[in-house]
């Protein structure tokens, strides 16, 4: 077997990223990389009561942070952003050996954080409210948008930076303190992020414990979502996950952002530039080894075009150049662990039972690194039942079949998942319709776009079981601040709304 020194190599990122040597090297969480499968060294997990001091710090340094002016808050996240992109070798480097992600996905994945940072510095400068119009006289009525609190970020393994920084560049900017807890198969890429901006803190002065670091289990995520000084928990992950956190929240009227599993589909249409489609859904389908929230898992084509869009596919998918996620070429890394593989294999198994077939793939790759790396699997299913309607985090696209267009969108929306979609058409009414109230029923809904790979300056997240939640860019900001309404009365005199007389 081939070795890397994944160890090394990490160690040397850590460094240059400034981590403190006592934060790593030993402990009872162990960092693995997915390209080996094996351990790479400890890593300290954060015993409950320093978790609790952590947000009992950041909670603290809410009542400097939220009257530091906004723009001054933006300074901040701009320092972050230039030292994540001073740092962008060294942070994708634990990011692929972290997650296994290929060099570009991964040097991507540290892009969409610089992103971000500067979309959240121009907003520390246009957190708008609203002027409306009185109906009284002497009387002005306007909104302002106020700092929310504590947010917690609980952030998933497959995204393991740029999650984080959608939720905290824009946390900093609204006024907010943010404590992360992060997966944890991911702590190095967590302590690296962390150690980023706590440089960026000193520098500007910011209040110590404005930013805080949960590393452990399900039960750091439950002490987050528990705690009533953490004013809003933003969750990525499963829709178990967010069963689990979601009513914990809520049982203490905290908010939550949730943004949780996808079931995401592409409708392939007759007129649809095939090369287009096919090239777009590789990449949705099995670009990070089918482990983004946003992967394709589904392919809805019509029946006249169905043979010629699957031998397309399948042929793409036996010529993906599997390997070494460092490596020159290689597209196909490794899935997070033989857990995944399992998943998958499970979910196949189930194809022949809801009367479909196997086209190609799912079989274990022999690359000579130890990890689990699989061939992405296309299934042809007569209807749209068992293993389509679940998210299994692995590559595995299900093909299939439509005669009208009334009946694809009906097969787009008809699984208990919401969050992104496309469409493949060069019919523009039917680009239309699927964009129309009455077509995808997802957040993200694009045309001659298949379904990952979103750009920040949109809101992502989805409905349904995908937690209804909005990260990121347009007005995202919102779900971290607090609105308060003002009525100001500059006449001198009582007079009430609505006309009612109260004089006696
Ligand atoms: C996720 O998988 O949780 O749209 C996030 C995309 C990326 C983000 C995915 N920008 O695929």
């Amino acid at each position: 077997m081939t070795t890397i020194d994944l160890a090394g190599r990490a160690r040397a990122a850590l460094e240059s990223l400034g981590v403190d040597p006592a934060r790593y090297g030993s402990g009872d969480l162990m960092a693995r990389s997915p390209i080996s499968g094996a351990g790479l060294f400890g890593v300290r997990a954060t015993p409950p009561a320093e978790a609790d001091a952590v947000i009992g710090a950041a909670h603290a340094a809410f009542a400097e942070w939220r009257l530091t002016p906004a723009p001054v808050r933006g300074s901040l996240v701009k320092r972050l952003g230039e030292l994540i992109a001073a740092h962008k070798e060294a942070l994708a480097d634990l990011v692929t050996i972290e997650a296994g992600k290929i060099r570009s996905e991964a040097l991507g994945e540290v892009q969409e954080m610089i992103d971000i940072c500067d979309l959240a510095v121009g907003l520390s400068r246009q957190l708008y409210g609203r002027t409306m119009p009185s109906e009284r006289p002497g009387h002005r009525l306007q909104e302002q948008w106020h700092p929310l609190g504590v947010v917690g970020v609980i952030s998933a393994f497959n995204f393991p930076v740029a999650v984080w920084s959608w939720n905290a560049a824009v946390a900093l900017v609204c006024g907010d303190p943010v404590v992360w807890k992060p997966s944890e198969l991911t702590p190095l890429c967590a302590l690296g992020c962390d150690a980023l901006l706590r440089r960026a803190m000193a520098e500007r002065g910011a209040p110590a414990g404005l930013a805080g670091l949960i590393l452990g289990g399900r039960e750091a995520g439950a002490a987050l979502a528990d705690d009533p000084r953490v004013a809003l928990v933003s969750a990525t992950g499963s829709t178990r996950m967010g069963r689990d956190v979601g009513p914990r929240v809520a049982a203490r009227f905290g908010r939550s952002l949730l943004e949780l599993g996808g079931n995401n589909a592409v409708i392939v249409a007759p007129s649809a530039d095939l090369d287009l489609a096919v090239h777009s859904m590789v990449f949705a389908a099995a670009g990070t080894a089918g482990q983004r929230c946003t992967s394709q898992r589904r392919l809805i084509v019509h029946e006249s075009i169905a043979d010629a869009v699957v031998a397309k596919l399948a042929a793409a998918f036996e010529r993906l150049p599997a390997g070494d996620p460092f490596a020159d070429g290689v597209l196909l890394g490794p899935l997070i662990n033989p857990a995944a593989h399992e998943a998958m294999r499970a979910a196949l198994a189930s194809v022949a039972d809801a009367g479909g077939e196997v086209v190609c793939g799912g079989e274990a790759l022999d690359v000579g690194l130890g990890g689990t790396w699989v061939r992405p699997a296309l299934v042809r299913l007569p209807r749209q039942s068992g293993p389509a309607l679940i998210e299994t985090f692995a590559p595995i696209l299900y093909v299939l079949t439509y005669t009208d267009f009334d009946e694809a969108l009906a097969l787009h929306n008809a699984v208990p998942q919401g969050l992104s979609g496309g469409i493949f058409t060069s019919d523009a009414a039917e680009a239309e319709r699927y964009l129309s109230p009455a077509g995808a029923d997802t957040g993200i809904a694009n045309v001659n776009v298949a379904t990952s790979g979103a750009e920040i300056g949109g809101a992502f997240g989805g409905e349904k079981e995908t937690g209804g939640g909005r990260e990121s860019g347009s007005d995202a900001w919102k779900a971290y601040m607090r609105r308060t309404t003002n009525t100001i009365n500059y006449s001198g005199t009582v007079r009430l709304a609505q006309g009612v007389d109260f004089t006696g």
